[in-house]
Parts: structure tokens; sequence; C-alpha cells
């Protein structure tokens, strides 16, 4: 019966993490940017942004790893985007890109 609560904890405490994660990306700010390079292979692109509130950065240009491949796969050179970015393990990571408003 102790194991059995104790899983639950684990897995009460393990969801409330996957939940925490997935609204913190949801709450991220958009920032303005155009697509420079995609580099599907490597899993990366470059992007002319704007001013990154979430991580304090100025407007530059600089390569972003793609969160997913599927997030590279509609965008090509000199599409004007918003995009999220966070950093995740370590490396900046863009998690969503939708067309510039
Ligand atoms: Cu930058």
């Amino acid at each position: 019966m102790k194991s059995f609560i104790r899983l639950f904890a684990a897995l009460a405490i393990l969801l409330s993490f996957t939940f925490a994660a997935q609204a913190h990306e949801d709450h991220l700010p958009w920032t303005d940017g155009v697509i420079k390079k995609i580099d599907a292979t490597a899993g990366k692109l470059t992007i002319a942004h704007g001013r990154i509130v979430n991580l304090d950065m100025p407007p530059m240009t600089m390569s972003f790893k793609a969160k997913t491949p599927a997030l590279l796969a509609k965008w090509k050179e000199g599409d004007k985007i918003r995009f999220r970015v966070a950093e995740v393990g370590g490396a900046l990571t863009v998690i969503s890109i939708e067309a510039a408003k």
C-alpha cells in the first residue's frame, strides 16, 4: 500500500511538471524575426530577430535550434515571422513559429 501511494505521488509530481512546462511555453512572449537560413539537416535556423524579452537579448542575427524538425517544414528564407524561444537543456530553442502579423 505504501509503495502504491509513493508511486501515485511520483506520477502526480511528474504530471504537474509536464503541465507546468506546457503552460510556461504558452506564456512565452512572441519575438519578431526574419528567417535568414534554414538547415533542416542540422535542425537549425538563423533568424534576424528583434528584442527577445524573455531572454533579455537585444536584436541581432543568430542561429537557433528548432524544437522539432516539423517546425522548419513550412518556412523558407526571407519569411517574416514571429516566434517563441526558450533555453532548453542549455540550447536556445525555437518552440513555435507563426507568420508575422
Ligand atoms: Cu540573439
